[in-house]
């Protein structure tokens, strides 16, 4: 038990953990099943190019999103540059994408590379989820699409941007990447819109390294992009699309079988950690866990906390750098909104006041099946004992800062 600033690793006590517990760690599956599948990888010798792995892991996907195509990239950015580059989106250069002010660079960046213009929206206080209503007021003849990201496996609210794109004439298309697993009431992420994303990267629930989907029910989207993943080779052989270079190689489709194996007990122990931080962290005053839609099924899979520096005493970073002293590798998932990053400073017209304060509150606890309750008591110990003398730290931090 930490109980004194002494006792804090930032300030000379000794750390709570010897190794690190962090964000991210890769759910990785039965290391026996892995290496059987890359022993049959090696034995057929086909290594990429539309592999049997890559078809099986495109079905099984594809069945857990609840949708008729699956078409498995190297990884989510690239698939939203796809899809934002898509016949279907159009668009002049210039034109406009309305992409979220809360979410990973990654979703504005697509719009960018594919020389659109990304409209920043503001996001709704609590949920951190793209606000509808400032949707429809960004609204403008230049608007080609809208991307909302489902953040932290929460859904957005689908059917309200359905309508507004359908009113609009608009592409919908949703960043899922955080969203693999989770549902809008009792429908699995995946069927909304014109399209979804997921990440398949080393750091999501369901890991393949790298590596990303584009999921659809629409058959003529999920031909062209097929297609244009492999250079725009369309089913006859032909060049019918302006292509890239996209796959998913089989020993990508070997991580993501067995990662997507472990899945639900995945899942099953995030949810029991949630519940163990929930109540750990009840009485800590200033550190809320984000509390999530009953509605909606949750993976778990982020650990996020909001810090309210008045409450807590303490700011998110003070905390972060407690915690990280601590060999608690903590994440400040976002520590800044889209349009603060240096490439779209410029271009936001209207103030985002909810993401910008959620970006100085956000915080990613570490959870996921390496993650035990006895950790989560420490983990929270840490926390307490910092918000207890939460003026004293973030002065003595200041001080020693100054410093240096
Ligand atoms: N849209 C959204 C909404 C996204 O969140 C993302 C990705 C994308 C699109 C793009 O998807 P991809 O193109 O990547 O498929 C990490 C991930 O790199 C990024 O994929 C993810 N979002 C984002 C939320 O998290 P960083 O900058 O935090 O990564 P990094 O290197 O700091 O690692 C985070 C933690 O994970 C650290 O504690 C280390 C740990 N880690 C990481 C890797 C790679 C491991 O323990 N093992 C590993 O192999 O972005």
């Amino acid at each position: 038990m930490k109980h004194s600033t002494q006792d804090l690793a930032l300030f000379g006590g000794g750390p709570a953990f010897l190794e690190d517990r962090r964000v991210g760690r890769p759910n990785q599956g039965d290391r026996r099943l892995f290496l059987d599948r890359m022993n049959q990888v090696l034995d057929n010798e086909w290594l990429s190019n539309m592999g049997p792995l890559m078809h099986e892991f495109e079905a099984r996907v594809a069945k857990l999103a609840g949708v008729r195509y699956c078409v498995s990239l190297c990884n989510a950015t690239v698939a939203l540059q796809m899809l934002v580059g898509d016949r279907a989106t159009g668009g002049e250069p210039g034109d406009e994408v309305i992409v979220p002010a809360l979410t990973f660079p990654a979703t504005a960046h697509a719009v960018r590379w594919r020389g659109l213009r990304p409209v920043v929206c503001d996001v709704d206080p609590v949920t951190g989820l793209i606000d509808p209503d400032r949707v429809e007021a960004l609204i403008t003849p230049r608007t080609r699409a809208i991307i909302g990201v489902h953040l932290w496996g929460q859904a957005c609210d689908v059917r309200r941007l359905e309508k507004i794109a359908d009113t609009n004439g608009l592409r919908l298309y949703f960043d899922a990447a955080p969203a693999l697993g989770c549902t809008h009431e009792d429908t699995p992420i995946g069927g909304f819109g014109d399209a979804e994303v997921f990440s398949f990267h080393a750091t999501k629930i369901v890991n393949s390294f790298e590596g990303g989907a584009i999921v659809t029910d629409d058959d003529a989207l999920a031909a062209r992009m097929r297609a244009v993943r492999n250079f725009g080779f369309g089913a006859g052989g032909r060049v019918e699309e302006v292509g890239t270079n996209g796959k998913l190689n089989e020993a990508a489709a070997a991580m993501g079988l067995t990662s997507l194996d472990a899945l639900e007990s995945t899942v099953a122990h995030n949810r029991a950690n949630y519940e163990t931080y929930r109540a750990a962290l009840a009485a800590v005053p200033g550190v809320l866990p984000l509390e999530y839609d009953a509605r909606h099924r949750n993976t778990h899979h982020y650990m996020m906390v909001t810090v309210d520096e008045e409450a807590a005493g303490l700011h998110r970073d003070v905390l972060l750098d407690v915690l990280r002293a601590e060999n608690i590798v903590a994440q400040p998932y976002f520590p800044e909104a889209m349009h603060q990053l240096q490439p779209y400073a410029d271009e936001s017209t209207v103030p985002l006041p909810h993401a910008e304060a959620l970006c100085e509150q956000l915080l990613a606890l570490p959870t996921g099946p390496g993650v035990s309750a006895d950790d989560i008591g420490i983990i929270s110990d840490v926390v307490r004992a910092a918000v207890a003398h939460g003026p004293e730290v973030t002065a003595r931090r200041r001080t020693e800062t100054t410093a240096q």
